[in-house]
């Protein structure tokens, strides 16, 4: 009988959709969102993507249209703007190039494409974006604070309102918001806009975001008023953990400018100015880290609505600020996202009464209940549990996390806080009036509005639930800055922790706009070149900027080109571009004779030390080592930058200094049989991963770290700057076998040891919890730290093997090169990128594999078909060249390689 080896097996939705072939365009895009309002750049630029159920589509052509009003684009007269058809298969990131935009004015568009059959798509429907206030002058609204002399020790929220009448039918109201501080919004009453812990979190001193709502649906013909709260937040709260408050200023103050158009034309223009009220309402305290307290006795009600009295509140006091910080906001706003109920209600051994949600979560808690005037609730919040079961809040340090609520009485109350987050698993209750039950509480995550673009599951639980753990950790972390951690008296935007995990998060979520945000940030706060430890940089030590740590401040080069890979937009690049040469500049002054070795470093935090280390077995890193291997990582970024930006001068002067920074690092560090002077994983990672060795010496070193790991008895040591690269340098090794040990590996220091000891979130230490379940040192054992959730880049990219070529960043083409490993009989990633989804999975079952792979509309790849029967190999390539749907590469290795254009193709045969 003859084996057949392999075959490719035709999926029969390929058949069945032929019928609806007809190139469609989904999800047409303004500066990467869908139908934003507040865009403040002056050429945005379009996107869509394509949808077609047949092979091979290709975009050959498209044509964009735009008008202010949407009866003017369907009839295609007096259309602002249009394209014409142009030939090109970009359908991602295309300039605007028409006349000037003006401010606030509303856009309408329409997209449609032609594929490579020659046929058009229909135009896609009117979307529409909304430009934001281009000017300084363009705000007629002052910044305004309360005039009353506010409590400078609890600082009770201020309550801002204004009234106002509307004679005419309203067309459309916008409303433009900031806050030096944090503000909640109302027009009669009703919220404005849904996103929380606004304006976001900038330096104010540089920065300043404010919002841009749709508010026509909240007027009223006849009398309106406008009510605003306003929160210390980031402004003026407890920042940093050396007690620290007022970091940006002392006074809270809002922004606040609507414009109302009519039906008949004409408009009014609402601002906050000196006509304001101010008083205090039911927020008696609230800080980010200590929590807040709400007193329903002292609440106002009606007062943010047309008819409530304000006799007696005071004025409002004008602040002298100016308008040109001020920008829109780019990023996602911070959102509700999902709720969870508890679990379990326990009592504790020391007589506590405790809910558990189930999950690590950032955000807060919702409370009903039923009592008298004055009976006061407190709710503590803790991540975990202690070793006999009680409530333990000592990793927290000076961050209560606690929100206290006192009743008004007479009927249902509910509950919940307005300008303050804790990170928690488990609340303890006290104070409330009976037995409270679990249907009354509800945890609700916040955070910013990203869409969940990847998932990655395979035959291990253990590591579909490490999975899960990293998008909760980036979840938790991702509240407009990516922070650290979110519950103890930090919360801050380490660069090092953000840059370890950015290309992760590239997966799991559309972080697209996040980061481009955030490395505005980073460039706002260098100092000569150099970057801070945390941005926004909140940190005070000494004199000298607190920065320029090997690894932290490369955040800075290593953020944008990741960012680049993943969505493929040269923009971040062209924006970040000085900052990044700035970075590497600074450390080229720093240093001498082309070695990088002054000045403090974190090294690699948190590597693995055991506690009685009699072996010298503790992963010490020198840190300078470290640091040369930073520079050059930068210096290539900076190269990869210029080439793509094409500044050939830059290409070479950046070239000659890595040459020099690699030949000082061989110098220094290597001796001449090629040992590292520092033998720890770490050191033998970057070395390879930042091709610091010469080609000839390359395999010895990755021997050695094998060595290494398998001296540990198949267990990491690695800290937050080897651990993102461990498993990939290995890989590239040709070690997949001690890299899938690593990720398998189930005791200490390993991956799958916190998610065996019950961990929903990525703990900031590998040994957070010991098998004992007594707790590492508590000033620093957070729970929620998404730093070693960083392998998740090497199984979405190496397992599951979904990564794009450098070439044609963005996934425009991609290579598809599952790597089969460990004990996984399967492995399957979906991600979608700008183009559409991509999915990669395999699957081994009774010696035969099954390999699914679909590639999106208007992008192609290089599919790396696993098998290592050479003589399979042969077969299979005749039977794949009888497709007219796939190209045979040849044989690489233990693959097949198959050139691919869009579709859904599914490989099966023998391993
Ligand atoms: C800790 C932070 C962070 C790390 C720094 C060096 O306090 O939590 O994770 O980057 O230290």
């Amino acid at each position: 009988m003859i084996r057949k080896f392999f075959s490719i097996a035709v999926a029969f939705t390929f058949v069945t959709t032929l019928v609806f072939s007809q190139v469609k365009v989904v999800d047409p895009k303004v500066e990467n969102a869908n139908n934003p309002l507040g865009v403040d750049v002056a050429k945005p630029r379009f996107s869509w993507r394509l949808e077609s159920g047949k092979r091979n589509t290709m975009q050959t052509a498209y044509e964009v249209k735009v008008a202010k009003d949407v009866a003017s684009l369907a009839s295609d007269k007096k259309l602002f703007w249009t394209s014409g058809k142009v030939n090109s298969d970009q359908s991602l990131y295309i300039d605007y190039t028409g006349p000037a935009l003006e401010s606030g004015q509303k856009y309408f568009w329409q997209v449609r494409v032609w594929d490579n059959t020659g046929k058009a798509s229909p135009w896609t429907g009117a979307s529409m974006w909304q430009m934001g206030l281009l000017k300084p002058a363009d705000w007629k609204a002052k910044w305004i604070t309360p005039s009353y002399e506010e409590d400078s020790v609890m600082r009770p929220s201020p309550y801002l309102r204004k009234t106002f009448q509307t004679t005419k039918k309203v067309q459309s109201a916008t409303a433009y918001v900031s806050a030096l501080g944090l503000y909640e919004a109302f027009i009669n009453g009703k919220r404005v806009g849904d996103a929380y812990l606004t304006p976001g979190w900038t330096n104010y001193a540089k920065r300043v975001q404010y919002q841009q709502y749709d508010v026509t649906n909240l007027l009223t013909q006849g009398n309106n008023a406008i009510g605003a709260a306003l929160g210390s937040g980031w402004y003026r709260g407890y920042i940093a953990f050396s007690n620290q408050k007022n970091f940006y200023g002392k006074d809270v103050a809002l922004l606040f400018q609507l414009q109302v158009n009519y039906d008949d034309g004409s408009s009014d223009l609402i601002v906050s100015d000196e006509t304001w009220k101010s008083s205090t309402g039911e927020i008696l305290a609230s800080e980010i880290y200590h929590g807040e307290t709400i007193d329903h006795q002292k609440t106002k009600g009606g007062w943010n609505t047309a008819g409530f009295d304000d006799s007696g509140w005071s004025g409002v006091r004008v602040k002298s600020e100016g308008y040109d910080k001020l920008v829109a906001t780019y990023n996602e706003p911070i959102r509700k996202h999902e709720t969870f109920k508890p679990i379990k209600v326990i009592k504790t051994p020391a007589g506590e009464l405790v809910m558990d949600f189930g999950q690590n979560l950032v955000g807060w808690v919702q409370m009903k209940i039923t009592g008298k005037a004055g009976d006061k609730v407190t709710l503590y919040h803790a991540e975990v549990l202690d070793k006999k079961g009680n409530f333990y809040t000592e990793n927290l340090r000076p961050a209560k996390q606690q929100n206290i609520y006192i009743l008004k009485g007479g009927g249902e109350e509910t509950f919940e806080p307005h300008f303050t987050f804790q990170g928690f698993r488990y609340i303890k209750i006290e104070g409330y009036p009976g037995e409270p039950k679990a249907e009354n509480f509800t945890a609700i995550a916040l955070y910013s509005d990203m869409k969940l673009t990847g998932n990655f599951t395979c035959s291990n639980p253990l590591i579909n639930q490490l999975q899960k753990n990293i998008q909760w950790g980036q979840r938790g972390n991702f509240l407009d800055v990516p922070t650290d951690c979110p519950q103890r008296d930090e919360r801050l935007g380490w660069t090092g922790d953000a840059q370890a995990f950015a290309r992760t998060a590239s997966y799991n979520f559309d972080v697209k706009n996040f980061f481009s945000k955030w490395l505005k940030d980073v460039a706002n706060e260098q100092v000569d070149g150099n970057v801070p430890f945390v941005v926004p940089n909140v940190l005070r030590w000494g004199p000298n900027l607190a920065g320029g740590s090997a690894g932290w401040a490369d955040a800075a080069t290593i953020i944008p080109w990741n960012m680049y890979l993943a969505y493929g937009d040269k923009r971040v690049l062209e924006d970040q571009y000085e900052s990044m040469k700035g970075w590497v500049g600074w450390i080229e002054r720093t240093s001498k004779n082309d070695l990088w070795n002054t000045g403090f470093h974190f090294g690699d935090w948190l590597f693995y030390r055991p506690f009685d280390d009699n072996d010298g077995r503790s992963a010490v890193t020198d840190k300078y080592l470290i640091a040369q291997c930073f520079w050059a990582h930068s210096t290539q970024l900076v190269i990869n930058a210029a080439k793509v930006l094409g500044k050939n001068d830059d290409v070479q002067k950046y070239s000659a200094m890595l040459q020099r920074i690699k030949d000082a690092f061989n110098k220094e560090y290597v001796t001449s049989t090629g040992r590292l002077v520092s033998s720890t994983q770490t050191a033998y990672v970057l070395a390879l991963n930042f091709d610091m060795l010469p080609e000839a010496q390359r395999k010895q070193a990755a021997d050695r770290l094998v060595e290494n790991v398998k001296s540990y008895g198949n267990h990491l040591s690695t800290g937050f700057l080897g651990t993102p690269y461990l498993c990939h340098v290995l890989s590239r090794f040709g070690h997949d076998d001690v890299a899938f040990a690593l990720l398998e590996q189930e005791t200490y220091p390993s991956w799958l040891y916190p998610v065996k000891m019950g961990a929903t979130t990525i703990w900031e230490r590998w040994d957070g919890i010991k098998p004992d379940s007594t707790f590492q040192t508590p000033g620093m054992n957070s729970f929620n730290h998404y730093a070693y959730g960083a392998i998740g880049d090497w199984m979405y990219r190496v397992v599951a093997g979904i990564d794009t070529e450098e070439s044609a960043p963005g996934y425009k083409s991609m290579v598809i090169r599952p790597h089969i490993g460990g004990k996984l009989t399967h492995a399957a990633a979906e991600y979608e990128t700008k183009y559409g989804v991509v999915r990669s999975a395999w699957k081994i079952a009774d010696g035969k594999l099954t390999f699914d792979v679909e590639i999106p509309a208007n992008t192609k790849a290089v599919v790396y078909v696993p098998t290592s029967k050479q003589s399979s190999l042969r077969e299979s390539q005749k039977e794949l060249n009888a497709s007219k749907d796939f190209k045979v590469r040849g044989v690489e290795g233990n693959y097949t390689v198959v050139e691919v254009g869009s579709g859904r193709f599914q490989f099966a045969g023998d391993l």
